[in-house]
């Protein structure tokens, strides 16, 4: 029965920590999967999040009952109050279906979903590079994904006109997948006066945004300013769709917590669009996991938990911004060639280096650094005992 099944190739991307597990040299680092690592490479649990835990199993009024398929609502709440602000009009005008999923990618999935069937978009456009499960999720859905041009080598910036160009002659109804910051996999992201001119765009070919945030307060260690973008299409009337992830800034990974926001033009819609989401939600799973809910939501409902979890969640944004002045410093004392200052001028979580698939190969087999084919790493797999040792390992890479 199952005999002519082949085996898959494995996630290029998860894959990495298959491989970096695997290896037992002493050197080896690991700068594939965004996980945020200590500077002694350890994972790492908010003490936000054991606190809440705490607090959950001390509650006598808590059971394991089933959530509804929305999710729990005191969680979608608190976490779309988190992503577009307080007193976001969106929100006090009850135009907002809101709807836990698994974690972002169980959310994007659910999002793809409900819009092969409730809106059938002509295309869905996704940036050129971009994390590559965007593009699987929306084929899956039964989407014809296209891309627009992102990265310019050449600058090591945002391709923006080529950019707007494919935008401007996207057919009318199609989705523009956004990255709300941090973009993986370049750590670039747009100038508030490039997002003007998406947006100009955007409005003008009557495109639909569809923002994914899976990094807010990652950036800059600030969730208002990280939100920017999201809240400046919001608050000047977009409808649109956003899927939020808890993994990164709260280190809830393996919880899967996140939602879907879809912000609708009305009250009365957006509790259609609730009531139809849910559908999709009882055909997939029936209903999402209550642990990572119940954390999250604890933490946001106490103002003295949350401002402890910004102060932890500041101090993690702070390595990964040192580890790129320090690696920026090691390749220049090494005098390696070519301009490295994208490291410190990208953000977030990634680095996208520049190497080439031959000098990535160099990285990996040689020096024990995995990281993805395309050049990019984890900068959170840096740290200070190590951070030298990567940037001897680029130059013989780059040498070689
Ligand atoms: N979107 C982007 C851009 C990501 O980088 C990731 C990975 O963290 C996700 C979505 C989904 O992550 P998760 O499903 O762990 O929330
Ligand atoms: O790009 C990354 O490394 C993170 C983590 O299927 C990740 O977004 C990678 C692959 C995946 C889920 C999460």
């Amino acid at each position: 029965v199952f005999g002519h099944i082949k085996l898959a190739p494995p996630d290029p991307i998860l894959g990495t920590a298959e491989a970096f597990k695997k290896d037992s040299h002493a050197d080896k680092v690991n700068l594939g999967v965004g996980a945020y690592r200590t500077d002694e490479a350890k994972p790492y649990v908010f003490k936000a999040v054991k606190e809440a835990e705490k607090r959950i199993l001390a509650d006598p009024t808590l059971n394991k009952e089933y959530l509804p398929m929305r999710g729990l609502d005191s969680f979608n709440s608190l976490s779309r109050e988190l992503l577009l602000g307080k007193g976001c009009e969106a929100i006090t005008e009850n135009r907002i279906a809101s709807i836990q999923c698994i974690s972002g990618t169980g959310s994007l999935r659910v999002g793809a979903e409900f819009l092969k069937v409730h809106v059938n978009p002509p295309a869905v456009y996704v940036s050129s590079p971009t994390w590559g499960n965007h593009l699987s999720i929306f084929k899956k859905a039964g989407c014809i994904v296209r891309e627009y041009p992102y990265w310019k080598p050449e600058t090591r910036g945002i391709d923006i006109e080529g950019m707007l160009n494919t935008l401007n002659s996207a057919p009318i109804g199609a989705i523009v997948l956004l990255h709300v910051c941090a973009h993986n996999p370049t750590g670039v992201d747009p100038t508030p006066q490039q997002w003007d001119q998406i947006q100009r765009v955007i409005n003008h070919k009557k495109l639909i945004p569809y923002f994914d945030s899976a990094y807010q307060g990652f950036a800059s260690g600030d969730l208002d300013r990280d939100a920017y973008a999201v809240r400046k299409f919001v608050n000047e009337g977009s409808q649109c769709l956003v899927s939020q992830s808890f993994a990164k800034n709260m280190g809830l990974y393996g919880e899967r917590i996140g939602a879907l926001h879809i912000v609708c033009k009305n009250k009365i819609t957006a509790e259609h669009v609730l009531s139809q989401a849910e559908i999709v939600v009882r055909q997939m799973y029936s209903n999402p996991p209550l642990h990572g809910a119940l954390i999250a939501s604890v933490i946001l409902a106490d103002p003295v938990l949350t401002q402890s979890w910004k102060t932890e969640l500041k101090a993690i944004s702070e390595r990964i911004i040192q580890m790129r002045i320090r690696l920026l410093e090691e390749l220049i004392k090494l005098k390696v060639p070519g301009d490295w200052t994208h490291i410190t001028s990208q953000i977030g979580m990634f680095s996208y280096t520049g190497l080439t698939p031959q000098q990535c190969e160099n990285m990996i087999n040689k020096w024990h650094c995995y990281m993805l084919k395309n050049g990019r790493i984890s900068m959170s797999g840096i740290n200070s005992k190590n951070v030298s040792y990567v940037a001897r390992a680029i130059k013989h890479s780059v040498d070689h």
